[in-house]
């Protein structure tokens, strides 16, 4: 029988790694006041309030770029290595390998400049997808593969203090939060792999002009490879949170240990083997591989309904211990608007969020479904129901919380600061309503609509995306004076006095049922499955991509003065 874990204390930090953690929450969040500006046009241009082909310079493809490329990888990648830099010093005890945390540092700004620098000036407005033939400056996909380097060297400088630390406590259970941020990292492995094949062997060489076309649906393919996990690899870090702090913050215990085990373990083996189900609608893969990977996908729905069940049983604890009653009335008794536990809020507001984000998810993995909403208004009201949602919620929670312990500050405006959460959950439940129902009514997303189909001199013109359109640019507003206010709070935090000293230390919460099941003590069993299931899934898709013949494309540059026509 496997003890429980020991009781973890605050962790002084050597000076050297506060200085990374620092550095790794706020280089990101200067980026993100870019990005989020940039969300915010996009609701305006959509909207038909800017009518004009670019404003303040920026155009509609450039701006849309900078958003999901800032706020879906590079703030994302950041915070994700600096929880983990974090969690690992607070669980393990053990100082990190600072040479190793400086190398991928250096290495992950330097990519990320090098690839902002083409995005800036219009020479990269290819999307977060930078699907082929739309063609990017190289220096963008070399500063997106040194992004990734950086990310790897972080997570290998952790696997050493994970071995000494098993060895040291042969008896003792890992940590849940060492479990989350390890599974978080092993999935981010497994989804860079084939995205690095993608750049490096097709984009980089075509981009320099070395090759004179491209395989598009090889590369598709293997972006997609990349492209499914990559969205787990952004929840798995709020779930570290949701696992962890969440019924702690609630004023009880974690309702089950073994099913944070088995959420974090199960992700590991199922988040790659789905990514054809963002192409159903490709011609170049068969139904059959198209059916094996919506297969997979309603079993990788699996831990998130457990993680549903677990953390409202957690919560009730929770609550029932402050007193709450009855069959919903202990729901009164949760700290919505404690300014001493703000956390609480930001991960709350999330979880509301991911309740439509998850339902919709499960319709667009049924084929039959996706037929209808694919590439429509629909995809961003999903998605903003999920990675902006409690994905988001937790990173920029967790980022306030690291700046707090990290330089002793205390949170600024604290009354404005509990209200953030639910402002900005607002914000996304109207922009999506006015989004999911255009989608429905087929209104394309990554489309300026402001230019013709919102444009009623336009013999384009559709009065029936009206509601979406509006509804979306009020929604879009909604979250963007969210934004605003968290980023004085932010910033005014690192203002204000110093009240204490520098150190770490999370809410840990206690499992109420501490169950010692044998298959979620070792990752082990589950890289054996990932491998495995893999194999299954995409063997037969890259065969037939081999068999079959495709006519390379050449490079088609959106910055081009042929493109800038259109
Ligand atoms: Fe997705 C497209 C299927 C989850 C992100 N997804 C996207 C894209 C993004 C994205 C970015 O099958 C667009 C990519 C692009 O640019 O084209 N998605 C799913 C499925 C799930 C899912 C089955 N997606 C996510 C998550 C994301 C994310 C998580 C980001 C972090 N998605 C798809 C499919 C497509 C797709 C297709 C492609 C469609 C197309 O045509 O292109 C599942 O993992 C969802 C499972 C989740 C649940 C919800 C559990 C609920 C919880 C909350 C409990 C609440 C509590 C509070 C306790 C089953 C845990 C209670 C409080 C009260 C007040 C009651």
């Amino acid at each position: 029988m496997r003890s429980a874990a020991p009781p973890y204390t605050r962790i002084d930090v050597e000076p050297g790694l506060r200085k990374i953690i620092l550095f790794e929450i706020l280089f990101p969040m200067v980026l993100l006041i870019v990005g989020i500006a940039m969300g915010f046009l996009q609701v305006l241009f959509r909207a038909g309030i800017i009518r004009s082909q670019s404003f303040l310079g920026i155009e509609y493809y450039q701006g849309l770029t900078l958003h999901g490329a800032i706020n879906a990888v590079v703030f994302t990648t950041f915070f994700a290595v600096a929880f983990g830099h974090a969690l690992i010093r607070f669980y393990l005890g053990k100082p990190l390998f600072l040479g190793w945390s400086w190398t991928s540092l250096i290495l992950m700004t330097t990519g990320t400049l090098m690839a902002a620098l083409p995005m800036l000036t219009g020479h990269a407005s290819v999307l977060y997808t930078f699907y082929p033939p739309l063609k990017a400056h190289p220096a963008f996909y070399v500063g997106l593969v040194l992004l990734v380097i950086g990310s790897w060297i972080a997570f290998f400088s952790w696997i050493p203090l994970y071995r000494e630390w098993r060895r040291e406590f042969p008896d003792t259970k890992v940590p849940l939060g060492v479990i989350g941020i390890f599974a978080t990292f092993i999935v981010w492995f497994i989804a860079t792999v084939p995205v690095a094949i993608e750049i490096i062997a097709l984009l980089i060489p075509w981009s320099f002009g070395w090759t004179a076309t491209v395989n598009v649906p090889l590369a598709r393919m293997l972006f997609w490879f990349f492209g499914h996990p990559l969205v787990y690899f952004w929840l798995l870090p709020a779930y570290v949170m949701f696992y962890t702090m969440l019924p702690k913050l609630s004023g009880g215990k974690l309702y089950s240990d073994f099913a944070g085990r088995f959420t974090f373990l199960w992700l590991v083996a199922f988040s790659a083997p789905i990514g054809i189900h963002h192409q159903y609608m490709e011609p170049a893969i068969s139904t059959t591989w198209k059916a094996v990977h919506a297969l997979f996908t309603l079993l990788v729905a699996i831990p998130s309904l457990v993680t549903a069940f677990t953390l409202a049983a957690s919560m009730e604890h929770g609550a029932r211990k402050n007193g709450g009653a009855g069959l919903f009335g202990w729901w009164r008794k949760l700290p919505y608007l404690d300014t001493d536990r703000w956390m609480f809020g930001y991960l709350f507001a999330g979880l509301v969020l991911f309740i439509p984000g998850g339902i919709t998810g499960i319709i667009n993995a049924s084929y039959n479904l996706d037929t209808v909403v694919h590439n429509t208004s629909w995809m961003p009201a999903h998605f903003h129901q999920t990675v902006a949602g409690p994905v988001f919620l937790a990173f920029i929670g967790g980022s306030l919380m690291l700046l707090t312990m990290l330089t002793g500050r205390e949170v600024a405006f604290k009354r404005i600061n509990v209200w953030i959460p639910y402002i900005w959950a607002l914000g996304i439940l109207v922009f999506s309503t006015g989004l999911f129902r255009g989608g429905v009514l087929g209104e394309p997303r990554r489309t300026n609509l402001g230019l013709s189909y919102a444009n009623p001199s336009s013999p384009l013109y559709r009065a029936d995306w009206e509601f979406s359109r509006v509804v979306g640019a009020i929604g879009g507003t909604i979250m963007a004076i969210a934004m605003l206010l968290y980023f004085i709070v932010f910033f005014g935090t690192l203002l204000k006095k110093k009240t204490s000293s520098p150190s770490l230390e999370f809410p840990v919460s206690e499992p109420y049922h501490d169950e010692d099941v044998a298959s979620v003590q070792n990752f082990r069993p589950w890289l054996v499955a990932a491998v495995i299931l893999l194999i299954v899934a995409y063997t037969m898709p890259f065969v037939e991509l081999a068999k079959g013949r495709y006519e390379g494309a050449p490079p088609y540059d959106p910055g081009s003065p042929v493109a800038q026509v259109r």
